[in-house]
Parts: structure tokens; C-alpha cells; sequence
């Protein structure tokens, strides 16, 4: 991700320029570079915006919500599910702060979301005169959310704004970026010079670097892989590294799919910290390692190999022995090329490894009320279909132990966990990915935090299927005032509505599912539902704690 690069860009007028107006070149440069969908909600800043995209909707499609942070993290899902930029467009004040939290979740997770920000009359920015949703030093604000920021301020400079915009947000590491545009500026005409995507510059890869690497992890004795969001795209490199070293492949959360979960090799938590305690060489990829390092530890027996798109990114917490910068896809290939000159001969680890899931699958047993539910819908979500994470006893579960065989086929919200991401998150996964089923879990707190955007489901026919697992309180909440504060219970029990009759006033379909029997039948029917969403909830009860299985306590060092 570039800086933050604040000043208008010039561009010198040529014979392509043609006459638009800012908005025009905005739209125009947003379909140059393979956009299709803006996630938005209008007022009058925008309106000149929303006209140029009336002009374009043959090309560009608006899918408007109800709220702005239903917009956002619409832009969020459909970035995540496709790994390509997405954008919404909001109005400025109450409408950027709405929209937020999802545009924090994105920079936490490293997402491809642009911003289109409206703003007060270009003259007046920073005077205080009170214009409608004036917000103070908006720029600042969005400054502090995100690394690349530009107000445009004229029609000629729109389109190479977009796409030096575009060009940050895939540029290092990946992140969401903002276009602020005034009220009287998205309607000015002048000449503008189509802009075509920017190319992003290639990344040398250090060979000597790929050299130390390979050296190492030739002569590891206990290799292990541990992926983050980073590897995502690196998944069949990552499964050749895996297969060459006979490593584990570690991944939790973000860095669940790169390693097909029926490989032996690829683990979870908790067997992975059990493996962090005895290896040698950790290769790292596109993850911060914070789980590990601060909390299973490290000490001088384990050398880390860290591979990272940012720079800055492998030092921060702990010296590695060596960092790789740059996508984890070419440096990967890089190290597979070298790796077989230096690579030691691996027995295969997969009987030990068979043993080890069995056994932990074994202690896991105490969780079964989660692990029911969770094997209802993956025996139902074909292997390509996606799923969204939150917030609940049942997404905590699904971290640990639902299977995931694809790539980008789970999705967890990164180390914000911000409850109430996930429905919202989910509907712009199943906009952007008509052609897979996705499902999207809840408990009953956080599905409230966006349950108005049923609408937008309805509106835009968005097949999603949710399942709010209700079991009338922020349980997690509940539990540990429970377990830890002497049952001292405070603001976690819920009053909810019926869910069935919700979903079914909007005109979607609402089911109940009382078992996990029923859940897996209900999940059947709403799978081959395509023309617009389902809900169904599942009361449940309180659920055992996983933490013990995620909070777990030192293994190596001091
Ligand atoms: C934005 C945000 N606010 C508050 C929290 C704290 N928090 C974590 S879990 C939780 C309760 C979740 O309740 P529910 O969605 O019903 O799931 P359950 O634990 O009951 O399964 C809360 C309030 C959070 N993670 N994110
Ligand atoms: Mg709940």
C-alpha cells in the first residue's frame, strides 16, 4: 500500500481527453479497471454520482442498501469472496462514520474496498459552517482508516485519482483506499484522459534470501507451515511446500482453505500450537504470527522464515531469520524451485499426523452441541460453496473444526471480530458469487447489528442463507460473567423478535430448525432456493466454552 498521497494529480490534457464530468470519469475508470457492482447508499452530496451511474448501470450495476455500513461491508464480502476491488459510495459526515467499521475491518484484513466519500462545497471544507453532515476534518478522519486518501477537486484529475486509488489498494500489502469528492465538484465537466489500469510495480524477489530459505527449511527436522489471510492465493503453492517438506500446514481463521483440511497435513488449533512447541523452522506466510509469538512464545531453537507483501511487516514483533517480501504466488514458486537442491529426504508424516487429528478430534468431543451443527451444514455446502463466520459459540467452534476444502471458502473477520460483520459481509460474498451457495452463521447479537439489510436481500434477490443460531443473550458475554465475575449477569441477556416471522415480513423465507437433523433439511431446501434469501433459526441453548481450546497458554521460551 502506497502512502497516504493527499495532493490533486495533475495530468497533462491530450488529444483522448473527451469533455465528462468528475463523476463520469470516476465511473468510467472504475469499469476500466473490471468493476461491475458499487454498494451504495444516496443523499444529496452524491447525487450527481448517482446520476453518472444511472448513465453507466448497463455496465456498472448499483446495489443500494439500507443502512451505510450494509454498504460497506457488502464491498468487504464481495472483495474477499473474489479477491478483487470493490467499491461503495456513501455521503460524507454520518455517512462515512457509518460506514466505518466495516472500512476498519477492512484495513485489518487487508481488503481491496474503495471508498467513494461525498463532502461539503469544495470553498467551505474546514470552515465550520454547518452544511449538511459537514464532519470536521474528514479527511483526517479517514486518514487514521486507511493509507491512501485523495480529494479530487476537478474533473480533470478524477480518473487518474481512481486509478492511482485502484493501483495502492493492490499495491504491498493490499488495503482499502478513499475518494472524497465535494457536492459541486462531482458535477463539473472538463477534459479527461481515460485512465487505464496502472501497472503495479513488480516486487524483486531477494535470491539470496530464497537461498537462506530453502537452506533452512531443507534442513528442518519438524517444519511447519503457518498461513495467514497473505496466503490465500497461494494455496497450490503452499500444498507443494507442504508435500516437499512433509510440513503441517497451520491455519486458523484467515489462513483456513489454503491447505485442504482432508490433507493430514493441515491442522488447526489446537493441534497446531502442539506442533509450534516442536518444531525447528517456521516458514510463515502472509500472517502476523501474533497467536504464536506472544502467545504459544518462541526462543533460539526455532528459526522463522517470514514471507510478507509488507516490508515492515516480518521485524515488527520478532527478528526473523529471514524475511521474504513480496506476493506469497511468485515467492513461493521461487522457493519451490530451489528448495530440491538443499531438501533433506522426508518420510511421510501422514499416519503420525493421522493419529495426532484423531486424537485431538477426540477432545474436542466436549464442544459436540457446536460440532453437530456445523457438521449439518458442511455435509450441505458443496466443497466450492462459502462460509461466513461471526462472532458466536458457533463461529469460535468453526475456527477450530469445520472442515474447509477451497480457498476463500472461509470467512473469518480478522482480528477486529467485530460482531455484527457477518450478514452484512455475507450478502456482498453471495451478490459477487451468484454461482456458489454461501451461508453465513450468526448468533442472535450479531445479526441484529445489520438484520434491516433482509431488505436489501429481498430488494436484490440475493440468495444468502443465514442461520441465527438464537439462544436469546451475547452468550459469549453471558458465559463469562458466568464463569468469571460470579454469575454477576449484566447487558447480555437479549429480547428478539421471532426470526421466522422477520425474515417472512420482508418476504423472504424464514425456516426453524430444532436439531441438527433439521438444520441439514432446512439448509437442502434453502441451497436449491436461488431467487432470494433464506433465514433459518436455531434455538439453542448455552454451549460449552471453547476457549480453553483457543486461549491457550505458553509452549515455547520463557
Ligand atoms: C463490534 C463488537 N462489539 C462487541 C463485541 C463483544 N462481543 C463479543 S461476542 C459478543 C456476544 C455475541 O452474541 P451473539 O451474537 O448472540 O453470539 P453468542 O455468543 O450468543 O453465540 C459480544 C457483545 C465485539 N466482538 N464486537
Ligand atoms: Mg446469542
Amino acid at each position: 500500500m502506497a502512502n497516504i498521497c493527499d495532493n490533486p494529480v495533475e495530468t497533462a490534457a491530450d488529444e483522448a481527453a473527451t469533455v465528462m464530468t468528475t463523476a463520469e470519469a470516476v465511473v468510467a475508470t472504475l469499469i476500466a479497471h473490471g468493476l461491475d457492482t458499487v454498494y451504495a447508499l444516496p443523499g444529496v452530496q452524491n447525487d450527481l454520482l448517482f446520476e453518472a451511474l444511472f448513465g453507466a448501470s448497463n455496465r456498472l450495476r448499483t446495489v443500494h442498501t439500507r443502512h451505510e455500513q450494509g454498504a460497506a461491508y457488502m464491498a468487504l464480502g464481495a472483495a474477499l469472496a473474489t479477491g478483487k476491488p470493490q467499491a461503495y459510495a456513501v455521503v460524507p459526515g454520518p455517512g462515512l462514520l457509518n460506514s466505518a467499521a466495516a472500512l476498519l475491518t477492512a484495513y485489518s484484513m487487508n481488503a481491496p474496498v474503495l471508498g467513494l466519500i461525498g463532502q461539503i462545497p469544495d470553498a467551505d471544507i474546514g470552515r465550520h459552517l454547518g452544511h449538511l453532515h459537514e464532519i470536521r476534518d474528514q479527511a483526517g478522519i479517514i486518514r487514521r482508516l486507511v493509507d491512501h486518501t485523495v480529494l479530487i477537486r476537478k474533473p480533470e484529475v478524477a480518473a487518474r485519482a481512481a486509478a492511482l486509488a485502484l493501483r495502492a489498494m493492490r499495491t504491498g500489502r493490499p488495503g482499502p483506499a478513499v475518494l472524497e469528492c465535494p457536492i459541486d465538484v462531482w458535477g463539473k465537466s472538463g477534459p479527461v484522459t481515460p485512465q487505464q489500469p496502472l501497472p503495479v510495480p513488480a516486487k524483486r524477489i531477494d535470491r539470496d534470501a530464497i537461498r537462506k530459505a530453502a537452506r533452512r527449511l531443507g534442513a528442518a527436522k519438524r517444519p511447519l507451515i503457518v498461513c495467514g489471510g497473505g496466503a490465500q492465493d497461494a494455496a497450490p503453492e503452499v500444498t507443494a511446500l507442504s508435500a516437499m517438506l512433509q510440513a503441517p500446514v497451520l491455519g486458523y481463521r484467515r489462513g483456513r482453505g489454503v491447505l485442504d483440511s482432508r490433507d493430514p497435513l493441515s491442522v488447526t488449533l489446537p493441534l497446531g500450537r502442539e506442533l509450534w512447541g516442536e518444531t525447528d523452522v517456521v516458514l510463515a506466510v502472509g500472517t502476523r504470527l501474533l497467536i504464536q509469538l506472544r502467545q504459544w512464545g518462541i526462543d533460539r531453537d526455532l528459526a522463522v522464515i517470514r514471507v510478507d507483501a509488507d516490508p515492515e511487516e516480518p521485524a515488527r514483533l520478532y527478528k526473523p531469520a529471514v524475511a521474504l517480501i513480496g506476493d506469497a504466488k511468485p515467492v513461493l514458486q521461487k522457493l519451490i524451485a530451489e528448495l530440491p537442491a538443499h531438501n533433506a529426504k522426508r518420510p511421510s508424516r501422514k499416519a503420525e499426523m493421522q493419529e495426532r487429528q484423531a486424537a485431538w478430534r477426540g477432545r474436542l468431543g466436549k464442544l459436540a452441541p457446536q460440532l453437530a451443527y456445523l457438521e449439518a451444514i458442511r455435509a450441505e455446502l458443496p466443497e466450492d460453496g462459502i462460509f461466513v463466520d461471526e462472532v458466536t459459540q458457533m463461529g469460535f467452534v468453526a475456527r477450530l473444526a469445520f472442515p474447509v476444502f477451497k480457498p476463500r471458502t472461509f470467512l473469518s473477520p480478522g482480528y477486529q471480530d467485530n460482531l455484527g460483520w457477518g450478514f452484512a459481509t455475507a450478502l456482498g460474498v453471495q451478490h459477487a458469487r451468484r454461482d456458489v451457495p454461501v451461508v453465513a452463521i450468526s448468533g442472535d447479537g450479531g445479526f441484529m447489528f445489520t438484520a434491516n439489510e433482509m431488505a436489501t436481500a429481498v430488494y436484490h434477490r440475493i440468495p444468502l442463507v443465514t442461520v441465527v443460531f438464537n439462544d436469546g443473550a451475547f452468550g459469549n458475554v453471558r458465559r463469562i460473567q458466568q464463569e468469571r465475575f460470579g454469575n454477576h449477569l449484566i447487558a447480555s441477556d437479549l429480547a428478539n423478535p421471532d426470526f421466522v416471522a422477520f425474515a417472512n415480513s420482508f418476504g423472504a423465507e424464514g425456516v426453524r430448525a430444532k436439531s441438527p437433523e433439521d438444520l441439514r433439511a432446512a439448509l437442502k431446501r434453502a441451497f436449491a432456493h436461488r431467487d432470494g434469501p433464506t433465514l433459518i433459526e436455531v434455538p439453542v441453548p448455552a454451549m460449552p466454552s471453547p476457549w480453553e481450546f483457543i486461549q491457550m497458554p505458553k509452549i515455547r521460551g520463557a
